[in-house]
């Protein structure tokens, strides 16, 4: 596969991004959803701020008080047995690793908008802020999916009753209709596809299973966008492949003459995160026809593999010209870059297996 990376990579950096609150460094400006808006590509960061510490001991962790609406900043002793910081992400309680407790920055959604596609400058504002009680630990990972004149973006909201997918839509990016949350907890990486396919809308979701099962992605369908049900298990992990430890949706389905052509992402359990993708069935998309054996694109870049969390390339949106795919994708937890890709070699490979 053929991956022409942007020259200007990383496109945003969190250097780029001024924190919205005092006291705060932003450490992440990733892992964004993308649309086409007038003359701009629009990308809806993640981005990630934490408070900063100037004892090394304390470690603190943001909170929306949804009374204020301010933050309020939970700190932690280093040096308190009772916790576990191994993971720099989030703090756990060590008796029970599996329910986390509180994260150590607190994510939004903010815009970074372009005429060229490869130099980006960041709003002032946010986009979208944590205004519910399902938000109070932050919202991530958004994605956006353009159904004819109305853009849908779907994020994680994240909060101490787990993480769940909510969905709001515009027609221009200023006045939002909130339309809830669309999948209960867990569940992350929900991509709408961008039409109906036998008078349904359609989604692609990943449920986190605990008891059984594993991390895998499956297919829903709706009527209107906010009750989703007919759910159909889709793309499971595969044992001591790139994408062993779990998968999830990146892209929002691209609609090809041989099918739908789903990028997305695959870990391994130690958390190497690549891409890959997959053909699903025109008329019926939970129908598999075909998914690459190998990776399309793995972390090769010095900014892929280091970084808050190295190695990972994180993709959530992508613009179509023809046969050219330019996926904007996250790196390593931290920054934005880009790059493109034919459809075609992907369709090939998918289908070689
Ligand atoms: C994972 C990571 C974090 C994220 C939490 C909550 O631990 O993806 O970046 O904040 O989940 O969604």
């Amino acid at each position: 596969m053929k991956i022409e990376r942007f020259l200007e990579n990383p496109l945003v950096c969190p250097l780029d991004v001024p924190p919205l609150h005092e006291d705060h460094e932003v450490i992440g400006a990733f892992n964004a959803g993308v649309a086409q808006y007038k003359d701009e590509v629009l990308l809806f960061l993640r981005v990630a701020e934490r408070p900063i510490s100037r004892q090394r001991n304390i470690v603190k962790a943001p909170v929306i008080d949804l009374e204020t609406n301010e933050l309020e900043i939970v700190e932690f002793d280093k040096n308190d047995e009772r916790y576990d910081f191994e993971d720099p992400r989030m703090i756990r309680l060590k008796d029970k690793l599996d329910s986390f407790i509180y994260l150590t920055s607190l994510s939004y959604i903010r815009v970074a908008r372009s005429k060229d596609g490869h130099r980006f400058t960041v709003d002032d504002e946010a986009l979208l802020y944590p205004n519910n009680k399902y938000q109070i630990f932050g919202i991530e990972d958004a994605r956006c999916t353009q159904i004819e004149d109305t853009y849908y973006i779907n994020f994680s909201s994240v909060s101490p009753v787990g993480v769940c997918d909510s969905l709001v839509s515009t027609k221009d990016f200023k006045i939002f209709k909130d339309m809830g949350n669309i999948f209960a907890p867990e569940n992350k990486d929900v991509l709408i596809f961008p039409e109906k396919i036998n008078e349904q809308y359609y989604a692609l979701h990943r449920p986190s299973l605990k008891s059984i099962g594993n991390y895998d992605i499956w297919i829903a369908s709706s009527p209107d966008l906010q009750s989703w049900g007919n759910h159909k298990h889709l793309i499971g992990i595969r044992p001591s492949k790139w994408d062993s430890g779990r998968v999830g949706g990146g892209l929002v389905p691209i609609k090809t003459q041989e099918g739908w052509l789903v990028i997305y992402h695959g870990a391994t359990p130690e958390n190497r995160y690549c891409m890959g993708a997959a053909l699903l069935d025109l008329d019926d998309p939970s129908k598999l026809i075909a998914r690459s054996e190998h990776p399309i694109m793995e972390p090769e870049e010095e900014y892929e593999k280091n970084g808050f969390f190295g190695d990972v390339v994180f993709g959530c949106g992508g613009l179509v010209d023809g046969d050219r795919l330019t996926m904007y994708y996250g790196v390593a937890d931290t920054s934005m870059a880009g790059c493109t890709m034919s459809i075609s070699e992907i369709l090939k490979q998918v289908k070689e297996g």
